[in-house]
C-alpha cells in the first residue's frame, strides 16, 4: 500500500495548498497514515473503509487503483500547471497556500523567478529562498544526535539548571528529519510565577549558541519561541532548527505536542474533548457541563495525560 500511501500525501498536499481545504487535507493524511500502518495488504475499498480513517470517497479511490492503476484526479493535478507551480512555491519555507497563489497569479512560477523578485517576500521567505535546497533535504539521525550533543555541552556549560530535549520526529523515533525542534525548560521558569518575564532564558541560549557558530541565522525569536537555521560545519547543509521553552511546569504537555505528529495530536485532542478534557500544549484541563474548562490537572508525566483522557498509551514511535 506504499504507492496508496503517497497518492493520499500527494491529494493532501494538493488539497491544503491549491484548495485551502485543511479538513480534506487531513482527512487523506488520516487515511494514508492508517493504510501506511496497516499489516497486510489491503485488497478492496469495501476491506479498507472498515479501518480508522477511511471514509467513502477514499474507499472508491483505492478500488479506482485496484482497476485502473491509477487516480484521474491525481493524473489532472499533475498536468496542471497552476496547481504544480503553487505546490512548488509551499516548497520555500515561510511561503503557505494563498501567498504561493498570490505569486503564482503575478507570474511568479519558479525559483529562478522568486530570486528575481525578492522585493515580494518577506524576512522568512527569503531565508527560505536562500537555503531552498538544503531545506529539501532530510537531516539524518546521527546528525540531529551531534547538534543534540553541541547544544547540551554549551548551554549546560553556561547553566546546568536547562532541560533539554529533542522532540518532532526525531522522537518519535524517525531515521531522518524535516527540521530540529528543541524544548527548552528550566526549574526557575514556572506558569505560576508567568507574570514574571523570563525571555532572557531563551535569548541567551540563542546568542551563545550564535557565538559558537551553531546557529547562523534567525528567523524570528520571541520570548518563547525561536525560529532559525544552524549547521553543524561547512560541509553540511544548513538545516531549520527550532527552539521552544515552556514553563517547567508544562513540560509534560509541551513535550506531548511538539513530539507530535500533527495529526496524532489532533486525534487525541479530539478524544481528550470527548472525555471532558481539553488538551493543548499548555495544560490539560476539565471541561464541566457548562463548557468552560477548570483548573489544569496535575502532570507528572507523559502517561497522566493518556490517562486522565482514558487513551491507551503510545510510546513517541507509535505516534504517527
Ligand atoms: N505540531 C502540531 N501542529 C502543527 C505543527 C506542529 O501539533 N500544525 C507539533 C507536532 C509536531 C511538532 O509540533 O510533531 C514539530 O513540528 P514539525 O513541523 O517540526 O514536525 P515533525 O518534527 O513531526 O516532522 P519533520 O520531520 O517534518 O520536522
Ligand atoms: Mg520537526
Ligand atoms: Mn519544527
Amino acid at each position: 500500500m506504499f504507492i496508496m500511501f503517497r497518492f493520499y500525501t500527494e491529494l493532501a498536499n494538493y488539497e491544503r495548498n491549491v484548495n485551502r481545504n485543511i479538513y480534506k487535507y487531513n482527512a487523506y493524511r488520516n487515511a494514508a497514515t492508517t493504510l501506511a500502518a496497516h499489516p497486510t495488504r489491503i485488497k478492496s475499498g469495501e476491506e479498507a473503509q472498515k479501518l480508522n480513517g477511511v471514509g467513502v470517497k477514499i474507499a472508491k479511490k483505492i478500488d479506482e487503483f485496484i482497476q485502473t492503476g491509477k487516480l484521474q484526479k491525481l493524473e489532472k493535478i499533475r498536468h496542471d500547471d497552476t496547481s504544480t507551480s503553487i505546490n512548488l512555491m509551499t516548497r520555500v519555507s515561510g511561503i503557505g497556500p494563498a501567498k504561493a497563489r498570490q505569486l503564482v497569479d503575478a507570474g511568479i512560477k519558479t525559483i529562478e523567478d522568486l530570486q528575481k523578485h525578492k522585493d515580494q517576500l518577506n524576512h522568512h521567505q527569503l531565508i527560505g529562498l536562500k537555503y531552498f535546497e538544503d531545506f529539501e533535504k532530510k537531516i539524518p539521525r546521527q546528525e540531529i544526535e551531534e547538534i543534540e550533543n553541541i547544544i547540551k555541552n554549551e548551554v549546560h556549560k553556561l547553566d546546568p539548571e536547562y532541560l533539554i530535549t529533542i522532540c518532532g520526529s526525531y522522537r518519535r523515533g524517525k531515521p531522518e528529519s524535516g527540521d530540529v525542534d528543541v524544548l527548552l525548560t528550566h526549574p526557575s521558569y514556572t506558569s505560576v510565577h508567568g507574570s514574571k518575564k523570563k525571555s532572557h532564558l531563551l535569548k541567551q541560549v540563542v546568542d551563545l549558541l550564535h557565538s559558537k557558530g551553531l546557529i547562523t541565522d534567525t528567523i524570528s525569536l520571541g520570548d518563547v519561541k525561536f525560529m532559525g537555521v544552524c549547521r553543524l560545519h561547512s560541509k553540511y547543509p544548513s538545516r531549520r532548527l527550532d527552539i521552544r521553552l515552556t514553563p517547567h511546569d508544562q513540560y509534560y504537555c509541551s513535550i506531548l505536542y511538539f513530539t507530535g505528529s500533527d495529526l496524532f495530536n489532533k486525534n487525541m485532542r479530539a478524544h481528550a474533548l470527548e472525555n471532558g478534557f481539553t488538551l493543548n500544549e499548555y495544560s490539560l484541563r476539565p471541561v464541566g457541563s457548562t463548557g468552560v474548562p477548570g483548573e489544569p490537572v496535575p502532570v507528572t508525566s507523559e502517561r497522566d495525560i493518556f490517562e486522565y483522557i482514558g487513551y491507551a498509551y503510545k510510546m513517541p514511535c507509535d505516534r504517527n
